[in-house]
C-alpha cells in the first residue's frame, strides 16, 4: 500500500477516496478537509476567537489540535457532568492535551458550580440523560462564549455524526429539524454562531488523526448513550457505506447542496428567532420564560440527594 502523494509507505486507505497515505500526507489531507468546509461554509475568519467544546473525546480534541495547527486562537471550554469515572478519565485527557499545547482551557463543573450532576437530573426529572446533558451543554457553552467575548463555538461533531442526524430526521420526516440541519448556526438573540468544522471527515479518520499525532484520548463511550439510536442509525450507515464507499459523504453534502434549503424556506433559516425571547431573570440569558431551562432545572434538581451514575439506566 503506497502513500498516492509521495509513494512511501502508507499506513491508511480511504476508500471513499480512493487513496492512501502516508502519515504526512494523512495530516496534510485532513488539514485540507477542515480548511474547506471552513471557507466554503464561511465559518470563521483569522481573528476571530474561537471557543472548543472539548468532551476528552478523539473528535474534539483532534479538531482542537487542527484549529491551533493552522494558526487559529482556540481556546478549549470542558464541562465536568459527573457522569461516573468517564467524566474522570475524559477530564484527564483534557487536560493532559491542554497542558502538552500550552492551550487555555476554561473548566465547568457541573456539582461544584451548579449543585448536580446528569445522573441526578436524569434521576430526579425521570428524563433520559441526555435530556438534562444536551440542555446543560447548550446552555453553558453559550454562555461561556458570550461571557468570554468569544465570536463563535466550534463542536467536534464529525461527517458519521451529521449523517446520522439526517438519516434520522429523514426516517421521520423532522422537516423543522432538516430545515435546521447545517455545520453554522449564526449569532442571534444572544445566542453566539456555532459550527461543525469536521464535517467532511468521518469518525474513523479523526481516530487515525489521533493515532498519528499522539492524541490520547477518551476511548470509551459515555455509558449513557448504551442503547441510543444515533448509535443504531450510525451502525445502519457504516452497512451502506462499506458496500458503497462515498454513500455517506453523498448523503449528507448531497443534502446540504440539494435539499436543505426547501425545507428551510419552511422552518425559518436556523436560528432561535423566536418571537418575544427575552432574558432570564436569574442568569441573564436568552430565554422565552422567565427562568431559562436551565436554570429551571437547576431549580428542580440541585437539591436532590446524589445518585450514582449505576443506578441510571440509559432509556430512549
Ligand atoms: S455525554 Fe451527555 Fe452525550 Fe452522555 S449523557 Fe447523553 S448527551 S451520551 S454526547
Ligand atoms: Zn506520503
Ligand atoms: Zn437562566
Amino acid at each position: 500500500m503506497k502513500c498516492r502523494v509521495c509513494r512511501g509507505p502508507a499506513v491508511i486507505d480511504l476508500r471513499r477516496h480512493n487513496a492512501n497515505f502516508c502519515p504526512e500526507h494523512f495530516l496534510d489531507f485532513t488539514r485540507k478537509q477542515v480548511e474547506k468546509a471552513i471557507d466554503d461554509f464561511e465559518m470563521f475568519g483569522p481573528d476571530d476567537r474561537i471557543l472548543v467544546a472539548v468532551s476528552g473525546g478523539k473528535d474534539s480534541l483532534a479538531i482542537w489540535d487542527l484549529l491551533l495547527d493552522l494558526g487559529y486562537q482556540a481556546d478549549g471550554l470542558y464541562i465536568g457532568l459527573g457522569i461516573g469515572d468517564y467524566s474522570d478519565v475524559s477530564g484527564r485527557h483534557t487536560r493532559a492535551f491542554a497542558e502538552a499545547k500550552g492551550a487555555t482551557l476554561i473548566e465547568i463543573d457541573l456539582r461544584a458550580d451548579h449543585g448536580f450532576d446528569i445522573p441526578t437530573a436524569a434521576h430526579a426529572t425521570r428524563r433520559v440523560p441526555c435530556s438534562s446533558c444536551g440542555l446543560s451543554k447548550r446552555h453553558l457553552f453559550d454562555s461561556a462564549a458570550v461571557e468570554g467575548g468569544y465570536d463563535v463555538v466550534v463542536t467536534g461533531h464529525n461527517l458519521d455524526d451529521e449523517a446520522a442526524v439526517l438519516y434520522g430526521n429523514v426516517l421521520t420526516w423532522q422537516a423543522d429539524y432538516l430545515g435546521r440541519q447545517l455545520p453554522v448556526l449564526p449569532a442571534r438573540n444572544g445566542f453566539p454562531r456555532k459550527v461543525k468544522p469536521l464535517v467532511r471527515l468521518t469518525e474513523r479518520e479523526m481516530a487515525a488523526y489521533c493515532v498519528i499525532t499522539g492524541i490520547d484520548y477518551m476511548i470509551d463511550e459515555c455509558p449513557m448513550a448504551v442503547g441510543n439510536k444515533h448509535i443504531a442509525y450510525k451502525e445502519a450507515l457504516n452497512l451502506i457505506e462499506e458496500q458503497s464507499p462515498g454513500s455517506k459523504f453523498t448523503f449528507y453534502h448531497g443534502f446540504l447542496a440539494r435539499a436543505q434549503e426547501r425545507f428551510a424556506a419552511s422552518s425559518g433559516d436556523g436560528t432561535d428567532d423566536r418571537p418575544g425571547l427575552r432574558t432570564c431573570e436569574r442568569c441573564g440569558s436568552p430565554s422565552s420564560n422567565e427562568t431559562c431551562a436551565f436554570c429551571a432545572l437547576t431549580d428542580k434538581v440541585a437539591g436532590h440527594e446524589p445518585v450514582p451514575v449505576e443506578l441510571i439506566r440509559p432509556r430512549r
